[in-house]
């Protein structure tokens, strides 16, 4: 049975396609620097948004009814599947990622939770023998529940840590019987309202022996992937403990992690932060911990996680440009964390809203990668720093001189000359990049 009737295929159709449900700029066959679109992109469907949300807020309830609501419990899970792998096979998406409460509903006890896991991954892992799509990430939801009320694995309460770790156990069983690419920890309900009640130092120990728990049982299951922190500074805890990835490395360095750790960075968790989406990306890679990215984007007038599809034609440049400048996501992809509003509450706004950020996304990339092949801002910052390539610059990055030796130098300069940052002929630049580029996939 079909539950998006008035959907077929989507084809990459070309700009001057009239067709709202084709792709206008996403070919996923095209080639951009050696790999295709698809390959380049590994653009992902998140569960949770798309196939759980209803479009209720705390001012109304869900406006959103799909068609798989008019089953139940089980039934509603499977009936769930089968929308999903229509949606994914509909939208030609290699990938798909969910949390263990989005594919199949909880049981009275853990064990009735865990017999629902078992169904209904038996029953995706069908589903997957005869579809492309594969699972990018799975994840535990520990945060909607009221146990968590204080957190998962840094809650005051022991019992808590005893059943959220036997929740990621699960997880982790249900990431190997899936073949996922990684595993994700998003820090749900980690972190604290208020000091006055709060040990950090034992929450914070306390996830990281949660860290190394999962470590040690993802060896002794034989489940090789890597494990992802998703950063976000705020929401639902006041002080998130995973608050950007500056700090998740602080973290993962502090307690011997770092080997095992990557992140994967959400663009309206980065702005939440006081960062830029591509701030983020651009600290990951510096440090190669880019793991992988759930693509969406804030509102510049509301100070909250609005997940929304990420349309903003620079923002996805300059975050292309970084993945770009990492040599790809490796087993990452760009998952859509995001959701239609609540207005667009039939079922073909979904497919809508995913073909207007993978068509972004897709102009994105192809501005980045003209801009890495024309080496704009590479030329302009390697000249920006050639102080450093000779002379006393050179002495310094390779650590030939010292306090003296510099005091020296410093006492016979006349005068020190300093350049021009140049920010808005750059900024000129790019809006020239962005514009002939879309001319040019325009005509
Ligand atoms: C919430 C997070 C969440 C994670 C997965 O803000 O983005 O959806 O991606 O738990
Ligand atoms: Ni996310
Ligand atoms: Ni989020």
């Amino acid at each position: 049975m079909a539950y998006f009737e008035t959907v077929n295929k989507i084809k990459y159709e070309g700009a001057s396609s009239k067709n709202p449900l084709s792709f206008k700029y996403y070919n996923p066959e095209e080639v951009i620097n050696g790999k295709t679109m698809e390959e380049l992109l590994r653009f992902s469907v998140a569960y949770w948004h798309t196939f759980n949300a209803d479009g209720s807020d705390p001012f109304g309830v869900g406006t959103a009814i799909r068609p798989w609501d008019r089953f139940t419990g089980l039934d509603q899970a499977k009936a769930r599947v089968e929308a999903a792998f229509e949606f994914f096979g509909k939208l030609n998406v290699p990938f798909f990622a969910f949390h263990d409460v989005d594919i199949a509903p909880e049981g009275s006890t853990l064990k009735e939770t865990n017999e629902n896991q078992d169904v209904i991954v038996g029953m995706i892992k069908e589903y997957m023998k005869t579809s492309k799509t594969k699972l990018l990430w799975n994840t535990a939801n520990m945060f909607t529940n009221p146990r968590y009320t204080h957190g998962a694995a840094t809650s005051p309460n022991a019992d808590v840590f005893a059943y959220s770790a036997a929740k990621v156990k699960k997880a982790l069983e249900v990431a190997k019987e899936l073949g996922s690419e990684n595993y994700v920890f998003w820090g749900g309900r980690e972190g604290y309202e208020t000091l006055l009640n709060t040990n950090m130092q034992l929450e914070q120990d306390n996830l990281a022996r949660f860290f190394h728990m999962a470590v040690d049982y993802a060896k002794e299951i034989g489940l090789n992937v890597p494990f992802l922190i998703e950063p976000k500074p705020k929401e639902p805890t006041k002080h998130q403990y995973d608050f950007d990835v500056a700090t998740g490395i602080a973290f993962l360095q502090k307690y011997n992690l770092t080997d095992y750790f990557k992140f994967n960075i959400e663009a309206n968790h980065a702005t939440l932060a006081g960062h830029t989406f591509e701030h983020e990306l651009h600290v990951a890679r510096i440090n190669g911990m880019l793991g992988s990215v759930d693509a969406n984007q804030g509102d510049t007038l509301l100070g909250w996680d609005t997940d929304e599809f990420p349309t903003d034609l620079y923002t996805n440049t300059l975050a292309m440009y970084e993945i770009l400048k990492n040599g790809g996501l490796g087993k990452g992809g760009l998952n859509f964390d995001a959701k239609v509003r609540r207005g667009s509450f039939e079922p073909e706004d979904l497919f809508h809203a995913h073909i207007a950020g993978m068509d972004a996304f897709a102009i994105g990339t192809k501005v980045a990668n003209k801009l890495l092949e024309d080496k704009v801002l590479e030329s302009f910052i390697e000249e920006r720093y050639s102080s450093y390539t000779k002379g006393i610059g050179l002495e310094i990055v390779e650590g030939k001189t010292n306090f003296r030796e510099l005091e020296a130098y410093a006492l016979q300069l006349n005068e020190i000359k300093n350049q021009s940052g140049r920010t808005e002929r750059l900024k000129a630049i790019i809006n020239q990049y962005l514009l002939e580029t879309l001319s040019s996939v325009t005509v």
